[in-house]
């Protein structure tokens, strides 16, 4: 399926959009974990009843995507295996008519599956890293592709993150996977970049990140930001012990992000940051789309 002809006059290939056009800035991707163990949203999604009413309702309250994973990727989390994988998300993927959806998946099978499927985008925490198949599996596809950083794996990342200039670090990864997935045939404007909070950093790398988020964005991509409801959020407010952060300090974090240029915001209270959003785009003077 990867030849030369198929890459190039695809009908499907032909028909998407640029990812700046499709996701155009600031963009609201929501998140339903159908899985028993996420750091959040552990067990809500489990059945597939409960998945697709969120998803529709995260359609409903102005998500541009909805994010399906499978697969918690929560620090210490150990994977799942191809066969669980597919026995959580297919039945939900199976039945999401209506609804713009991406996958959250680092296996080409589960990749393939979904996009034939409907899925737009595939979310691949491991950038290309984890699966040789992934890369062409996209590229035949002609699907969006999110590329994220992480240090280390989920099994032990947030061990102890080290990097000399965390900022440095970070896009000169994203600037080698970008190049690995277009020399792989995956359309450039196709991608999209993220700098993965909390895989593999402590609070003061992922502030530090966010902080100095241009640099990233002068990679010229689309930067999406995960900060929804992570750890961080609740140890900056005090509690060196939090596995989780509130709605309300996602929310600022992802405006604070949107003024540093991030374009992709993937979080679990959609209407929250869809208004926030709306409101920050405003004040920029950018074209509001939701
Ligand atoms: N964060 C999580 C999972 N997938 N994908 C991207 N691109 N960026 C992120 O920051 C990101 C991600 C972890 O959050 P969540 O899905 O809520 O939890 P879990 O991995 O425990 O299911």
């Amino acid at each position: 399926m990867s030849s030369g002809w198929f890459r190039v006059y695809s009908p499907q290939r032909m028909r998407r959009l640029p990812l700046t056009e499709r996701l155009r800035r600031p963009a609201v991707v929501g998140i339903v974990n159908v899985t028993p163990d996420s750091f959040s949203d552990a067990g809500a999604h489990l059945e597939p009843d409960d998945a697709i009413v969120a998803a529709r309702r995260m359609v409903a309250e102005g998500a541009a995507l909805v994010d399906l994973g499978a697969e918690s990727t929560r620090p210490g989390s150990e994977g799942v295996s191809l066969d669980e994988e597919l026995r959580r998300l297919l039945p939900v993927l199976e039945r999401l008519e209506g609804v713009p959806f991406s996958v959250d998946t680092a296996k080409a099978e589960v990749a393939r599956r979904a996009l034939a499927l409907g899925a737009e985008l595939v979310n691949d925490v491991t950038a290309l890293r984890g699966d040789p198949e992934l890369a062409g599996v996209v590229a035949d596809a002609g699907a969006y592709l999110c590329l994220m950083h992480m240090q280390g794996e989920p099994r032990s990342m947030q061990a102890a993150p080290r990097y000399g200039d965390v900022v440095a670090e970070v896009a000169s990864f994203l600037e080698e996977r970008l190049s690995f997935a277009v020399a792989a045939g995956i359309d450039e404007e196709r991608i999209c970049l993220d700098p993965g909070i909390g895989f593999g950093k402590s609070v003061e790398h992922n502030l530090e990140l966010l902080r100095r988020l241009d640099a990233l964005v002068a990679l010229g991509r689309p930067v999406l930001v995960g900060i929804s409801r992570k750890r961080m959020l609740g140890r900056l407010l005090g509690d060196p012990d939090a596995t989780t952060g509130s709605a309300a300090a996602s929310v600022g974090a992802a405006v604070a992000a949107f003024e540093r240029g991030a374009s992709i915001f993937r979080v679990h209270d959609v209407r929250e940051h869809v208004e926030a959003l709306t409101a920050a785009a405003a004040v920029a003077g950018e074209p509001v789309t939701a």
